[in-house]
């Protein structure tokens, strides 16, 4: 099979790549490890940018999520059992989306159906080969039967324990990592959300964050050890635990149920430098990961999709050479969201060796950001996102 631009992974940030890239004329194959099915059980993020908003749109799969989602004009922060909020749209101008991640991935699939996109799933062992070449192609196992796609570009949005960063040289590549000392359990329950607008809540215990999907589908999360395992966590324990949490007032009137999801993720930040190596680019987690406290993770991946959507199209529209600026400006916004991530993040969580000093300069930084407009217009414009 031939093919321009094979594209590894059928997560967001392949599936999205693959129909922009189709609306400019340009032909993909998606290659993903996992079945359909499983890709779209997948709970994930929650948060988009405007400007996720807008690519979304761009690419003809706005019309669910602009009828079903739910634009939001500010957040909420906690410290201390005090809530208050910051006006993102006061400060910004602009909105956030809530809109899951799950839809999203269902509106793709279902609109490269639509345009008669190839997307594979269940390809076992693809392997990159000739990337600093003129020629790359790509092979793979189908139940059982090998197959070569030959290209002229490979996309690795194969998140992060995907094949393609692993195929740059190790000479080539540098890594920045931070592993944070926790993880966040977080549960889907049908229950109505106990906030209107998404809470972040510093508190001694460990962080908390109410979070919603729709009017009846509510999102939550606590901050818990490492090693925790979400099955050693019943229900009843999971609302107890975020109730000591919340705001009393918050806490009181909360609607419990059972849970539909329950999951452990751990927080980590991780670069890769750079995101592209001959003919090779990397897009999304393959490249980079952000802990969830900003929401970033989802949104950079977008933003990665977008710039090399425009690198190609000018590529193959005549502009030879276009695709080498792809890593540096790709990277140059996810430093800025990595930054975001990691400095929401250190302000939130409680760390173990956390002592009463440090605990109380996170409440006076959360105090500070309640008084001051300044520092409430900084954390605006980073959470609806920079400019492309
Ligand atoms: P994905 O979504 O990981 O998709 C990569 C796809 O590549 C496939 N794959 C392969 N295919 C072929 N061959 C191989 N060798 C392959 N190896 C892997 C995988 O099966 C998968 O389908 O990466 P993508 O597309 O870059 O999208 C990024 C987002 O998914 C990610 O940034 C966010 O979901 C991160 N994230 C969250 N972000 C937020 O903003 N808010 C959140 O609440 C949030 N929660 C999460 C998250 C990520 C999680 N992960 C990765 C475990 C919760 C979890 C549990
Ligand atoms: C979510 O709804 O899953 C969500 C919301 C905000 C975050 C992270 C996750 O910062």
């Amino acid at each position: 099979m031939r093919t321009q631009v094979c594209i590894i992974g059928g997560g967001p940030s392949g599936l999205l790549l693959s129909q922009l890239l189709h609306r400019s004329g340009v032909d993909t194959v998606v290659l993903e490890r996992q079945s359909r099915e499983y890709v779209l059980g997948r709970i994930r993020a929650g948060v988009l940018e405007w400007g996720s908003v807008e690519t979304l749109r761009a690419a003809g799969v706005g019309a669910r999520m602009d009828r079903d989602g739910d634009p939001h004009t500010g957040i909420e922060l906690a410290a201390r059992n005090r809530g208050f909020r910051i006006d993102l749209e006061a400060f910004t101008g602009k909105r956030v989306m809530v809109y899951g991640q799950t839809e999203i991935t269902a509106d793709l699939y279902a609109a490269r159906d639509a345009m008669g996109g190839v997307v594979i799933d269940r390809a076992e062992g693809v392997t990159l080969h000739d990337l600093d070449r003129d020629a790359p192609y790509v092979t793979y196992r189908r139940n059982g039967t090998e197959h070569r796609i030959d290209c002229d570009f490979v996309a690795g949005c194969d998140g992060f324990h995907g094949v393609s960063r692993k195929s740059m040289p190790a000479s080539v590549l540098k890594e920045y990592e931070r592993v944070y000392p926790f993880g966040w359990l977080g549960v889907l329950s049908e229950t109505p959300p106990a906030t209107k607008e998404i809470l972040y809540a510093n508190h001694e215990r460990g962080f908390a964050l109410c979070s919603m999907r729709n009017p009846s589908l509510s999102r939550y999360y606590i901050q818990v050890p490492l090693d925790e395992k979400a099955e050693n966590w019943s229900d009843e324990a999971f609302w107890d635990e975020l109730r000591r949490r919340l705001p009393p007032d918050i806490a009181d009137g909360m609607v419990t149920g059972p849970s539909v999801e329950k999951s452990v993720a751990p927080l980590r930040s991780f670069v890769a430098e750079p995101m592209q190596w001959g003919r090779l680019f990397l897009v999304g987690d393959a490249a980079h990961i952000v802990p969830p406290t900003g929401a970033k993770g989802l949104n950079l991946a977008v933003g990665d999709v977008h710039y090399l959507w425009k690198a190609l199209e000018a590529e193959y529209g005549g502009y030879a050479g276009a695709v080498r600026g792809y890593s540096d400006r790709a990277l140059a916004r996810v430093w800025n969201a990595m930054r975001f991530s990691w400095s929401f993040t250190m302000t939130m969580h409680r760390f173990p060796e956390q002592t009463g000093y440090d605990q109380r300069m996170q409440e006076t930084e959360i105090s500070y950001l309640e008084q001051s407009d300044s520092a409430q217009r900084v954390l605006a414009e980073q959470y609806v996102g920079l400019p492309y």
